[in-house]
């Protein structure tokens, strides 16, 4: 295409990634779709500067300009959540803990945190992730009839563990999370507490989630979910934890920061500040709750019967699928969400027996509620007849016409950006 820096054939792969995130509906419930600034800034000069150190000790000469942006950064990181202090250096989430884990543990120390197979994540405690290698994780679940975390069951093994680290925080858990509670177990077990909040970190902004921020010594969360910045990771702390996590992440485990990246997450979180982006969490919010409601109404199971945020679990296996089936069904009608295990699955992971539906990107480009009920019963019409093609074509059509009625970066969206 003409309007192509260069016929480099990576150009006709952008340009065909950006058809497919028109075409289809984004419910992978850890992507979002960034505002015109944030990718701006993610394309701007400043991915050429190299600037180890923090503002005003810094490695390098020149940095007078990236100084001002980190400082924005972090302010505001600071004011909106509430924080006495702010790392927004972390390139991912996972380096987020990394540097957490450094700052407040040995290795060999003993974690306990939430089971991957329960919801919980990778890097809190994965037997082949580097949690797990380095230190001594072990797991707390959610009850096998409700689903859900029970603070009870959780005290018991805290104090039976005694852990240097009691780890809140999932990347597939449909419901409120006690952070109060959680943190007051902590306490009695003589534990620190942490608190991974990428998921959520857009909803505690916008006023929909409780904040874990007074109650854990370190908060970690990455800024492109509900948050809707750049890939990144942040970290907050309101005790006394900044020098440790300063050190753990440089020199500690990365080398110059991502300065393109702090800008557009300085402006991601201007623009979580603003009015307009509790609006938009707590439609967020609204349209999970109705897309579960949809979901049940037509058969289907949603793990815990519901939700509280942004995203659901689906059992598909009550109407005799795999997630992996579900998910290539889903797929080949323009719907993108990915299979997930739900709780005592006995499914393997690559199969697993759900699927994880978010409305973090759906919301942003302005489908709201009645929306959510006509794709509610466009999942369900495929989930109970997968391998219909007269089926799949009627749904695939509809969904066409809700991707051209509502584009990414069209009138609607940019109503529900503010
Ligand atoms: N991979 C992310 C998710 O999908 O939830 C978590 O890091």
């Amino acid at each position: 295409m003409s309007t192509f820096p260069s016929d480099d054939p990576i150009w006709n792969a952008i340009e065909a990634e950006a058809t497919r995130q028109e075409t289809h509906l984004e419910l992978i419930a850890s992507e979002n779709h960034t505002s015109h600034e944030v990718m701006a800034a993610m394309g701007s000069c400043l991915t050429d500067k190299y600037a180890e150190g923090y503002p005003g000790r810094r490695y390098y000469g020149g940095c007078e300009h990236v100084d001002e942006v980190e400082t924005i950064c972090r302010d505001r990181a600071k004011s909106l959540f509430g924080a006495t202090h702010a790392n927004v250096q972390a390139h991912s989430g996972s380096q987020a803990n990394v540097a957490a884990y450094m700052a407040l543990l040995e290795p060999g120390d003993r974690v306990l945190g939430m089971s991957l197979d329960h919801g919980g994540h990778l890097s809190h405690g994965h037997p082949k992730n580097f949690s797990g290698l380095f230190y001594d994780f072990h797991a707390y679940g959610v009850e096998r009839d409700t689903e859900r975390l029970d603070l009870d069951r959780i005290r018991a093994q805290a104090l039976e563990l005694k852990p240097k680290l009691l780890l809140a925080g999932a990347s597939a858990y449909p419901r409120a999370i006690d952070f109060e509670g959680l943190a007051s177990i902590a306490r009695e077990a003589g534990s620190l507490f942490m608190v991974d909040m990428a998921h959520i970190a857009g909803l505690v902004a916008g006023g929909q989630h409780a904040s874990p921020v007074p109650h854990a010594d370190i908060v970690t969360m990455t800024t492109h979910k509900t948050l809707r910045g750049p890939r990144g990771g942040l970290i907050l702390t309101t005790k006394d934890w900044i020098k440790q996590v300063n050190s753990a992440i440089f020199p500690g485990e990365q080398g110059g920061p991502f300065m393109h990246a702090i800008a557009a997450k300085g402006i991601a979180l201007r623009e979580a500040s603003e009015p307009a982006f509790s609006d938009y969490a707590e439609r967020v919010v609204a349209n999970a709750a109705r897309l579960a409601a949809t979901l049940t109404e037509r058969g289907l199971r949603i793990v815990s019967g519901g939700t509280d945020n942004h995203l659901m679990l689906v059992d598909v296996s009550g109407v005799s699928l795999t997630g992996a089936d579900a998910e290539e069904a889903l797929g080949a009608v323009g719907v993108t969400c990915n299979k997930n295990l739900i709780p005592y699955d006995p499914q393997p992971p690559m199969k697993a027996s759900g699927v994880r539906i978010g409305t973090a990107a759906v919301t942003t480009r302005g489908l709201g509620t009645a929306e959510m009920e006509t794709l509610g019963g466009l999942i369900a019409d495929v989930l109970h007849a997968p391998s219909d093609e007269a089926v799949r074509a009627r749904v695939a059509r509809s969904v066409a016409e809700l991707t051209g009625a509502f584009p990414i970066r069209g009138e609607s969206a940019a109503v529900a950006r503010g």
